[in-house]
Order: C-alpha cells, then structure tokens, then sequence
C-alpha cells in the first residue's frame, strides 16, 4: 500500500475570486456579468465572474475582445488591496480546520486533513464544513474544494465542478476517476508535452497511466516517469504549511545533464520566468536570490546575492541568477536547475511610474502580458524571443514550480 493511504488532502480555491469579491461589495453587481481588469485597449481581463463565463471570456484574455464577447459586461478595475484583505481572512478561516495550511496563491490553499475523521466527520462533511466556514468568515463567498489523498488529485478534485463545487475523490479510486480526463491535467504537461503523448496515442490520464514507464521515459525523458506517477494518482508530496512566505522558488530535473554555461542560462531563464510570475501574482517583491545547482552525483550547491532594490521582475532575475553562474566554477555537470527568491516583502507603497526608465517600464508591461498568458494557457505557450535562442532539450524538461513554490530547500 502507498504512504499515501492513509493521507486526506483538501485543495481550496475560491470562485471567480476577484470577481466574487466585487460581486459581494456591491450588490448591483451580483448576477452580472463582469470582467475584472483595466478598462484599456492594452490590459487583459484578471477574472469574470461565472455570468460572464459562458461568453467565452476569461483570465488573461486582451479586455478589448472579452468586451466585444461580452458587450453586456460591467469592467472593473482590480482592488488588490481589498483582495489581499479577503485571501488572509479566507486563510484565517482555512487554518482553523488545520495547523498545516499551504497557501499556494491568493485565492487556493492544500490542508492536511489526515486523522481529521475523529474530529469533523467523513470527507464529504469535511468539505461542507470548510465550504461553509469560508462563506461566514468572509460574508458570504463561495469557494470549490477537492479531497483525496495526494495533493494532485485533491487539486483536479477542486476545479471538478466549479463553481461551489465538493468533490470528494477516495485514494483507492482515485486512479480510475483520474482516468477519463485529458493529458492537459497533469501537471507538467504544458503544450508540448500535450503533443508528444498525442504523438504516443495517449490522450487522457488513464491512457498515460497504462503506458509502459520505459516508454514514456525513452519519449519524454525524466518527465516521463512523473507523468506517468501522477496519472497514477502517485504522488508523495506533503502539504507544506508555515513556510510558505519564505521563498519563492522554481527548478527543473533536467532532461539531458547540462554543464555549458549557455544551457544552463536557458533553464534558468525559464525558472526565472516562473518565480517572477509567483512573485507577482503574491504581491510579493524579493530582496534575494538564490541558483541552485545539483551535479549529477546529486551533490546540491547554492549561491545566492541580495539586491540593493527588491525585484519582482522576471529580467532582473534571471539577469541577478546570470550573474551568479560563475561563482560555480567548473563544478558540473548538472541534472537539475534552480532560482528562488527569496527575503521577500511587500512592494513600496506605489511605484514611481513617472520616474521609471523607459526600458523598466516596458520590461513590466511584458512582464504581466506574459503571466495572462500562462495563467491562461499555460507556462509554456508563450517564449520570450531571449528563450529561443536556448536549447531544443528544454521542451520536455518536467516543471517542477509547483513543488517548490513553497518552500525551495526542501530536498528533491
Ligand atoms: P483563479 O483561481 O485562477 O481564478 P478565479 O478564482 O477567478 O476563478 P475560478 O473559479 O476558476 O477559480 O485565480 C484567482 C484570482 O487570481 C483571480 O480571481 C484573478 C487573479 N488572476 C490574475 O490576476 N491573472 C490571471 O491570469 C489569473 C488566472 C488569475
Ligand atoms: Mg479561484
């Protein structure tokens, strides 16, 4: 039997939650369709609210053509602060069902519920429960929750039936619910590796799940193992609480081990992608900066620096990680890459947009354009024309942000 037998994991993550939140602020609003983001020809949309949704407009769509899907639509500009107020009293509520909470996001937690039967009851009333509490705490919001026994099943469970949704997903039945759905729901597989299992014949979970492992390790390298874990509902992750504002963190098990330079800035570049948007989606900035790299004898090494002024800019990161590489030495090769930030902090009250460079300001501007797309689409559907130029090995390399997010000195 696997450890995670006897685990219970809940995964929380509130609906339309920005939209919610104007919706629970102002009652003209409720049963309207919204858009939440700036009312300008170049912003994109943060979030609709569910009567929006059928239009076919969503997170990171461009404002101008989720207003000509949508004509009917109220836009709203964001009020971050007013939503960083209701994520803590979300977390609050969250935290009283358990002492280990991981935030992974404003608006979604994980809870180790194991052992919580003899307090609260079976699963179901668990996630009533839960469901309820955050709706008093916060006035009446409504958040979807997922349980199961492993953090990835919990978190597929939650977006099940959105929105309001409870879905409770049993750890013996969990590969077989698992099953049906598309290979896009596994973590990891981001366009690319869509079309590599597509090109293997393998287009849902259940599909991947009865593949031979070698197989898919011959086609997709070490990512193919993990996929092929999680589709079985194999995974050993804990829920990570209390660490989680510590650092921010991104690494990647490399395909192929890596020692030139060149290669290594390429991976770094994408994990420097992937903090900074981490960074920017929590409204944190980071004062340090931490490369980790692990040589093939599993030795891991750091080096890390901290800036004279906190970033939150995927540039100044990679750029920051770029600098470090050569207090290294020639110690590699390596199988694994990784950037965290960390010494993390709110962002100075409001930034100085007339006093910013040209180039820092456009460097911003591409830097949110950027995070829509992948929180729409994925962290792979879009490159900056920097990546490019990288190594064709990057494709299938298994992403690991989500691991790490939390805490990046847990051990791999
Ligand atoms: P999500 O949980 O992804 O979306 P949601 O809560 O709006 O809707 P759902 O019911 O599908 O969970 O994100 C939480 C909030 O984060 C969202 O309300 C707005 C913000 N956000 C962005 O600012 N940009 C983005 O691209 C996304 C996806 C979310
Ligand atoms: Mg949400």
């Amino acid at each position: 039997m696997s450890p995670s037998a006897d685990r219970l994991i809940a995964h929380a993550d509130m609906d339309a939650f920005y939209a919610a939140i104007e919706q629970l602020d102002d009652p003209a609003l409720r049963g309207r369709p919204l858009l939440i983001g700036p009312d300008s020809e170049r912003g994109v949309v943060l979030t609709a609210s569910y009567e929006a949704r059928p239009y076919g407009v969503g997170s990171a769509m461009p404002m101008s053509r989720a207003r000509r899907r949508c004509p009917d639509a109220v836009i709203v500009p964001p009020r971050f602060d007013r939503y960083t107020e209701v994520s803590k009293t979300v977390m609050r509520a969250l935290a009283e069902f358990s002492p280990r909470v991981e935030p992974l996001s404003l608006d979604e937690a994980f809870l180790d519920m194991s052992g919580a039967a003899t307090v609260y009851g079976p699963p179901e009333t668990i996630g009533r429960r839960l469901k309820a509490a955050v709706r008093e705490a916060t006035g009446g919001l409504t958040v979807s929750v997922g349980l199961s026994a492993t953090k990835y099943v919990a978190k597929v469970a939650s977006d099940f039936a959105k929105p309001d949704g409870l879905t409770v997903v049993p750890g013996d039945e969990a590969r077989g619910w698992l099953a049906p759905l598309p290979v896009k729901a596994l973590w990891g597989a981001g366009p690319r590796v869509q079309q590599r299992l597509a090109d293997l014949g393998l287009t849902t979970i259940g599909d991947v799940a009865r593949a031979d492992a070698a197989e898919l390790e011959r086609a997709l390298g070490r990512a193919g193992a993990r996929l092929h874990a999680l589709a079985n509902a194999d995974d050993p992750r804990e829920v990570e609480p209390a660490r989680a504002s510590k650092s921010i963190g991104a690494e990647r098990t490399l395909e192929h081990d890596v020692a030139e330079p060149r290669e290594i800035e390429a991976y770094l570049r994408r994990t420097a992608e992937a903090v900074g948007r981490r960074l920017r989606r929590n409204g944190v900035v980071a004062r340090g900066v931490r490369v980790k790299l692990k040589r093939t004898d599993f030795q891991l090494l750091s080096r890390q620096t901290t800036l004279a002024e906190p970033t939150d800019s995927t540039a100044r990161l990679f750029a920051t990680a770029q600098a470090l590489l050569p207090a290294f030495g020639a110690s590699g090769p390596y199988r694994l890459v990784g950037l965290a930030a960390y010494d993390l902090e709110a962002p100075a009250e409001s930034p100085q947009l007339g006093l910013e460079l040209d180039g820092q300001r456009r460097a911003r501007e591409l830097d949110g354009v950027l995070d829509a797309i992948a929180a729409r689409f994925g962290p792979g559907a879009v490159r900056r024309a920097s990546e490019l130029t990288g190594d064709a090995t990057l494709g299938t390399a298994v992403n690991l942000d989500y691991l790490n997010d939390v805490d990046d000195d847990a051990a791999d």
